[in-house]
């Protein structure tokens, strides 16, 4: 087999980011992004896919940057009606957003894969990369605390992700689609978006033959922990109370372990990671040039290494 892609792994915000500047500077038959599907869930009647719509609403450039999530410019009309009948209003559905919900279910209903469907939305949203769920079947990532277990939004929205994490887990035998392990053995490169690794790549990884398919393939890693900081997410006390070890660049390292062959981090967080190949240069991505400038630097670093052409 001809190994032509790069495979790209990510959860939400700062997964989508890097993927908006890969996406401008890759081919769009030689980059697919699988994401994670662990965080999905069913409100108000409708199939939520967060870090599919995060992803699409990226790529399209339609995404509300400031907020992390949703439509730019969205209004919440529909929210403040269903508070209005004394409906559930922890998680917020935007009025233009509820389009994606709404058609995601009613194709899904219709007997359409995730797949399928994504394909078709992205479709609508004029993204030529392949935006690829993890999973056609239901994977729920499930968080355990001292007083129960939570389903992901439910602890990291309803509950501001406050309860300390004591486990995690994923409800469901879901399998990888057909789409996804055919792009991995396609794989020239994969790349591991700045996501979280416990509840956003770690239920990519779990699938059944993804591991496999990682093996023999260079694996390179951005950190999604900046100078022993972790943005706006739950990881810093995640990598604390799950990994018992502090927020760094290094921690990531080791929590991916013999997976990766190389890792980007930002400049200052190289010490001590236990791989030949780190790139120390500016990660964090605040604007769209910042995104193309990463995703600039983190290619150039993949030809110096012979990974990709
Ligand atoms: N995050 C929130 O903090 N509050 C919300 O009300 C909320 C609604 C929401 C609706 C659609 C969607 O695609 C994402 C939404 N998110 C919301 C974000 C989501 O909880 C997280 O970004 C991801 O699950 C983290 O990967």
């Amino acid at each position: 087999m001809t190994r032509t892609q790069l495979v790209y792994l990510s959860g939400g915000v700062g997964g989508a980011r890097l993927a908006h500047g890969l996406a401008r500077l890759v081919a769009a038959d030689r980059l697919s992004c699988i994401v994670n599907t662990g965080d999905d869930l069913v409100h108000w009647g409708l199939h939520v896919s967060p870090d599919l719509d995060t992803m699409m609403y990226t790529l399209a450039d339609v995404a509300d940057v400031e907020r992390g999530w949703g439509l730019t410019g969205e209004t919440f009309e529909a929210l403040a009606w269903v508070k209005r009948y004394g409906g559930p209003s922890w998680f917020a559905l935007g009025d233009r957003d509820l389009a994606t919900h709404i058609m995601r279910s009613e194709w899904l209903r219709d007997g359409a894969s995730l797949t399928e469907v994504t394909r078709r939305l992205c479709a609508g949203l004029q993204v030529a990369t392949p935006i690829l769920p993890m999973s056609d079947e239901r994977c729920e990532t499930m968080i355990d605390t001292d007083g129960g277990t939570l389903g992901f939004q439910h602890w990291l929205v309803a509950e501001r992700a406050l309860p300390p994490v004591r486990r995690v887990w994923f409800r469901g035998a879901a399998r990888a689609t057909s789409s996804v392990l055919a792009a991995l053995d396609a794989a020239r490169l994969v790349v591991i978006g700045p996501s979280n690794p416990y509840v956003s790549i770690e239920p990519i990884l779990t699938l059944p033959g993804v591991r496999e398919r990682l093996r023999g393939v260079p694996v390179l890693a951005v950190s999604p922990i900046v100078h022993g900081r972790a943005g706006k997410g739950p990881l810093a006390a995640m990598l604390e109370t799950l990994g018992r070890t502090e927020p760094s660049a290094r921690s990531i390292a080791s929590h991916y372990g013999e997976l990766l062959t190389a890792m980007v981090v930002e400049r200052g967080d190289e010490k001590d990671i236990p791989l030949r190949a780190v790139l120390g240069t500016d990660t964090l991505m605040h604007t769209r040039q910042h995104s193309r400038a990463l995703a600039a630097r983190l290619l150039e670093f993949a030809v110096e290494l012979g990974y990709w052409t």
